[in-house]
C-alpha cells in the first residue's frame, strides 16, 4: 500500500523533548519495537513544534490552507470519506469478565484482545514518523488531573473501516485504537480517557466522570451559580455552554467552563466539577453568529476544520453559517458544489477543533483546581414528542432516574441511522467503561454522600409542532429556561407538582419580548397522557433490556412514576 504519511524529519531542538522517566521510555520502546518506526518524535507542545509540524502537514496535504486574512492560522483537513465519526461498533470495553463491561458495552476478552491488535500494529508505523504525545487533562493543581501519553503515527488518511478498533482496558489503564483519524475514536484523552477509563476510576474512587457541559451563570446582582448539563452527541451542549442571553436578560451574563466532560467529586458536601479539556472539538453546521456568537469568535482564528467547504476565496463554508452560500464551493469530499448539488457542503459531523482561550465567554475560574461548586444538573435529549421543555426531579434519586430513562434522537455523531430515538442514559451510553447497573447505582451512592445535592432537570430544546417545525426558539432564548433553573434553585420560582416532576406553568418562565404564541407554550410545557404511556413502557424494556442489572431504586421510581398515570 502507498505510504500516504512518510516519515518526516524536523531540525535539531523540534521533537527530542525525550522524557527522563524510565517507565514512559520502556515503554515507547516497546512499541517502536512492535510498530517499527522510521524515527521517533518526541513532542512538547511548542509554538516552534506546532509551527513546524503545520508545515509539514501542508506539505503533505494533509492540511489545507484557508485565507490568512479571514480565519488567521486555520487550515482545513478533509477526512478520508469514510472516516468521519465515532464508530461504536467497533468501540470495546476489555475487562476480565464480560459482565464487568456490562450489557451497554461491546466487550473482548483482553488477552485474546491485546493478541490481536498486536498482530494489527506489527511493523504498522514502517516507513513513518512515531509522534509521542504527552498530555494531562484538568487544571495543574486539581486532585482529579490525570497524566497520560499518546503514541501516535500521522496516518489521518491511511484508515480502514475493516480493521477499525477502539479498545480500553481500564484494568491497565491503556487504550489502544487503530484504523481511524476521527476525533472521537483517536484523541485518545478525551471520550476514552476522560469518559470511559474516567468513569471506571470515578466508581472505583467515588467521583464522577460525566459527558456534561459546565458553564457559569451570573445575575444582575452579581450572583453566581455554575451549572451542569448531560445531553447526548450533537445534542447542544457546545451551544448551550456559549449561551449569550437575549437582550430582555440586561445584566445576566453566561460564562464557559467546559462544553462536553465534566469531571466531579464531593467537597464539604457539594459537587465541584472541573473540565478536564483545552478546547473544543464542536460540531461546525449550524454555527452562526445568530445560534452562537461566542462559538463563532472562538473558530475565526487558530482553527482546524474538518470536512467543511472551501470556498473559491479560501474560506470555511457550512449549511446554516450567516449569508448567502456561495454561488461555487469545493465540498467536503473535494468535489465541485454549487447550491442546486444534491449532497451537503459540509459533512453533518464536520468539525472545528479549537483552543478555549479563544473563547470570549471563557469562565475566570476554568484552571481553578478545586473546580467550581455545581448548583444544578440537567439531562436532555432531542425528543420531537412527549418531553416537556423543562421540568424539574423531585430529589436526587427521582433525578437519578430522569437521567438513566433519557433517550435522544440519533445524530451524525456516530455511525448508523440518524434520527431513530433510543435510550442513552446521562448521554453516557456510548462512553460509560463499566457495567451500566454499576453506574446508576453509583450516581445513587454519590446522591447518599451530598448534604448539599445540585437540584437536576430535564430538558428538550427539541419538541417540534403539527407542522413538524421546532417549538422552541432554542439557543441563546434558553437563558429563559435556565432563569427558571437558577430561580428554583435559590429556592423561588413557581411550579406545579405532576406525575413526572415539578413543571413551570407559562407564568413561572420569563418569556417576556418573545415571539411565541400561547398555544405554542402550552405544547412545550403539556403532558399527553398516551404518550407519556408510551414513554413509561419504553423505560421498562429499557430496563428489562439491561438483563436484571438495574438497582431496585430505579425499579420503584418507575412504578411510582407509572402509578402517577393511573390517577
Ligand atoms: P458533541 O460535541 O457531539 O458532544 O455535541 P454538543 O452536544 O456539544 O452539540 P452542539 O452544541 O454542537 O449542537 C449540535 C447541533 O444541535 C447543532 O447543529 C446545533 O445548531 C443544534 N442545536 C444546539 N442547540 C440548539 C437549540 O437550542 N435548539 C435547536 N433547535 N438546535 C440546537
Ligand atoms: C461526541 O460525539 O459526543 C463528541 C465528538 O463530543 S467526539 O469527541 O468525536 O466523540
Ligand atoms: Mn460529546
Amino acid at each position: 500500500m502507498k505510504n500516504l504519511a512518510p516519515a518526516i524529519f524536523p531540525p535539531k531542538g523540534i521533537g527530542d523533548a525525550k522524557p527522563g522517566n524510565k517507565a514512559v521510555l520502556d515503554w515507547v520502546h516497546e512499541i517502536a519495537t512492535l510498530t517499527q518506526p522510521e524515527n521517533i518524535f518526541w513532542c512538547d507542545g511548542s509554538e516552534r513544534e506546532n509551527e513546524f509540524l503545520i508545515a509539514e502537514s501542508l506539505r503533505q496535504n494533509v492540511l489545507i490552507e484557508l485565507n490568512q486574512k479571514k480565519v488567521p492560522r486555520s487550515y482545513l483537513h478533509r477526512s478520508n470519506p469514510n472516516d468521519v465519526a465515532r464508530v461504536e461498533q467497533f468501540t470495546f470495553v476489555c475487562t476480565p469478565t464480560k459482565q464487568e463491561a456490562g450489557p451497554t458495552n461491546n466487550w473482548s476478552d483482553p488477552t485474546e484482545t491485546y493478541a490481536k491488535l498486536r498482530g494489527l500494529l506489527a511493523g504498522a508505523m514502517r516507513g513513518r514518523t512515531m509522534f509521542v504525545i504527552p498530555y494531562m487533562m484538568g487544571p495543574e493543581d486539581s486532585p482529579l488531573t490525570k497524566v497520560g501519553f499518546e503514541i501516535t503515527d500521522h496516518s489521518l488518511l491511511d484508515v480502514n473501516p475493516e480493521r477499525r478498533f477502539i479498545c480500553h482496558f481500564p484494568q491497565d489503564n491503556t487504550i489502544i485504537s487503530v484504523g481511524s483519524g476521527y476525533g472521537g475514536n483517536v484523541l485518545l484523552s478525551k471520550k476514552c480517557l476522560a469518559l470511559r477509563i474516567g468513569s471506571y476510576l470515578a466508581c472505583k474512587q467515588g467521583w464522577m466522570a460525566e459527558h456534561m457541559l459546565i458553564l457559569g451563570v451570573e445575575s444582575p446582582e452579581g450572583r453566581k451559580h455554575y451549572v451542569a448539563a448531560a445531553f447526548p452527541s450533537a445534542c447542544g451542549k457546545t451551544n448551550f455552554a456559549m449561551l449569550i442571553p437575549p437582550a430582555h436578560f440586561k445584566g445576566w451574563k453566561v460564562t464557559t467552563v467546559g462544553d462536553d466532560i465534566g469531571w466531579m467529586r464531593i467537597r464539604d458536601g457539594r459537587l465541584y466539577a472541573v473540565n478536564p479539556e483545552n478546547g473544543y472539538f464542536g460540531v461546525v453546521p449550524g454555527t452562526s453568529f445568530k445560534s452562537n456568537p461566542n462559538a463563532m469568535r472562538s473558530i475565526a482564528h487558530d482553527t482546524i476544520y474538518t470536512n467543511v467547504a472551501l470556498t473559491d476565496d479560501g474560506d470555511a463554508w457550512w449549511e446554516g453559517k450567516d449569508g448567502e452560500p456561495p454561488a461555487h464551493a469545493i465540498d467536503w469530499r473535494g468535489n465541485d458544489w454549487a447550491p442546486q448539488s444534491n449532497e451537503k457542503a459540509a459533512h453533518p459531523n464536520s468539525r472545528f477543533t479549537t483552543p478555549m482561550r479563544n473563547n470570549p465567554a471563557l469562565d475566570p475560574d476554568v484552571e481553578k483546581g478545586e473546580g467550581v461548586p455545581i448548583s444544578a444538573i440537567i439531562f436532555g435529549g432531542r425528543r420531537s414528542d412527549t418531553v416537556p421543555l423543562v421540568y424539574q426531579a423531585f430529589d436526587w434519586d427521582h433525578g437519578v432516574y430522569l437521567g438513566a430513562t433519557m433517550a435522544s434522537e440519533t445524530t451524525a455523531a456516530a455511525t448508523g441511522a440518524v434520527g431513530r430515538v433510543r435510550r442513552d442514559p446521562m448521554a453516557m451510553l456510548p462512553f460509560c467503561g463499566y457495567n451500566i447497573g454499576d453506574y446508576f447505582q453509583h450516581w445513587l451512592d454519590i446522591g447518599k454522600r451530598l448534604t448539599n445535592p445540585p437540584l437536576i432537570f430535564n430538558v428538550n430544546w427539541f419538541r417540534k409542532g403539527a407542522d413538524g417545525k421546532f417549538l422552541w426558539p432554542g439557543f441563546g432564548e434558553n437563558m429563559r429556561v435556565l432563569k427558571w433553573i437558577i430561580d428554583r434553585s435559590e429556592g423561588s420560582g413557581g411550579a406545579l407538582k405532576s406525575p413526572i416532576g415539578w413543571l413551570p406553568s407559562p407564568h413561572d418562565l420569563d418569556l417576556a419580548e418573545l415571539d411565541i404564541d400561547h398555544n405554542a407554550v402550552d405544547e412545550l410545557l403539556g403532558l399527553d397522557h398516551e404518550e407519556w404511556q408510551k414513554e413509561i413502557a419504553a423505560h421498562k424494556e429499557f430496563f428489562d433490556s439491561l438483563g436484571g442489572v438495574v438497582p431496585e431504586e430505579l425499579q420503584k421510581q418507575r412504578e411510582q412514576l407509572a402509578a402517577g398515570f393511573e390517577l
